[in-house]
């Protein structure tokens, strides 16, 4: 009987440090010591056994038992310390590595045009103002020297609410509200969303974006107005650029012009992307009308000033040579990824 003990052990040993992996060390545990194991089958032996024997082989057996577990258990630790080991080697991180980078998406081609334009215009000492985007009737034309029977407050352009109140067609009652404050001189702009009751086409879209630019002071002139928007249109389009003004006819400025810019792309011989004119249309200014300022509180004898109003899109447009302004709204992410 020790016989056969001593050699299920010498086995066992063997194949225990023979064992590779973790899985063949169970293997064993289920072929010595299992249920069905060799050394549960000698327990089962014991019947064969004299009475008076049985102790002392009941004890080799145990004692084999605790042996085989012990030297099991032993390289079993032994050998997951060394898995860990090993992967530990192989998994190093280099922690000097750059993060990965998150995705974090792109400011809209409108957003990098308005804090472009905002940024030129705080540089020259304006202040950024918003207001609200329902409007009064009263703010948004009659203060603005547009009477009631003025074509651009026809129900085919102006999204009403009611009869006193519409969704802002201009950014204009932003100031009025500033000049109604009475706190000068006024230096501002003022961008924001706008709503006309148009079509949706490559040029147009019920909801766009203004900024609208307003200076009140003593002896504003238009030479000043001049200097501004030339510095404005050079700061964004290059210092090649060149401005020119053209009449033309706004109610709450007088006069009032068109302002052209030369074109950045040709420099003013004429392309494509002027249609062969040299010029290229941006934004509108004038003189404030003495009846706005008088609305609005202010003495026109004591105070002048100058305004002008700029579409966000038609800038955003021009910069990235955007062909459709669709394209600005619908979000597609391979669109927006360009800017
Ligand atoms: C434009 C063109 C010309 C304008 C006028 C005013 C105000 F409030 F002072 F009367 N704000 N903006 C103005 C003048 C806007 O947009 C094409």
């Amino acid at each position: 009987m020790k016989e056969k003990l001593e050699q299920i052990k010498a086995e066992a040993v063997a194949l225990i440090q023979a064992a590779d992996a973790p899985e063949k060390l169970n293997d064993v545990r289920v072929k010595y010591l299992g249920r069905k194991g060799e050394l549960t089958a000698v327990l089962k032996g014991m019947k064969d056994v004299a009475p008076e024997d049985r102790p002392k082989v009941g004890q080799m057996v145990n004692d084999t038992r605790a042996e085989i577990e012990a030297l099991l258990d032993e390289t079993k630790t032994k050998m997951e310390r060394a898995i860990r080991e090993q992967k530990l080697k192989e998994e190093v991180i280099d922690v000097t590595l750059p993060s990965r980078k998150n995705i974090i998406g792109h400011r809209h081609p409108n957003t990098i045009a308005l804090e472009e334009v905002e940024r030129i215009f705080v540089g020259m000492g304006y202040e950024v103002v918003e207001g609200p985007e329902v409007e009064y009737d009263e703010y948004n034309f009659e203060k603005l020297n547009i009477p009631a029977d003025h074509p651009a407050k026809d129900e085919q352009d102006t999204f009403y609410i009611n009869k006193e109140i519409v969704l802002r067609t201009q950014t204009s009652p932003v100031q009025a509200r500033v000049m109604e404050q009475g706190k000068l001189p006024i230096r501002m702009i003022a961008p924001g969303r706008v709503f006309r009751s148009d079509e949706v086409d490559a040029t147009h879209s019920p909801s766009f974006h203004q900024i609208e630019g307003l200076v009140i002071d003593k002896n504003i002139s238009f030479a000043d107005l001049k200097g501004t928007l030339e510095v404005f249109a050079k700061e964004l389009f290059g210092p090649e650029t060149k401005t020119k003004f053209r009449p033309h006819h706004f109610p709450f400025t007088e006069p009032s012009a068109e302002v052209d810019v030369s074109c950045f792309k040709c420099g003013g011989k004429g392309c494509r992307f002027c249609k062969g004119s040299g010029w290229i249309e941006i934004l509108g200014c004038g003189m404030v009308h003495p009846h706005v300022l008088e609305m609005c509180g202010i003495d026109p004898e004591e105070y002048t000033g100058f305004a002008f109003g700029v579409g966000l899109e038609r800038i955003a447009l021009l910069k990235y040579e955007i062909d459709d302004m669709r394209l600005l709204y619908e979000n597609d992410i391979r669109f927006l990824n360009q800017f």
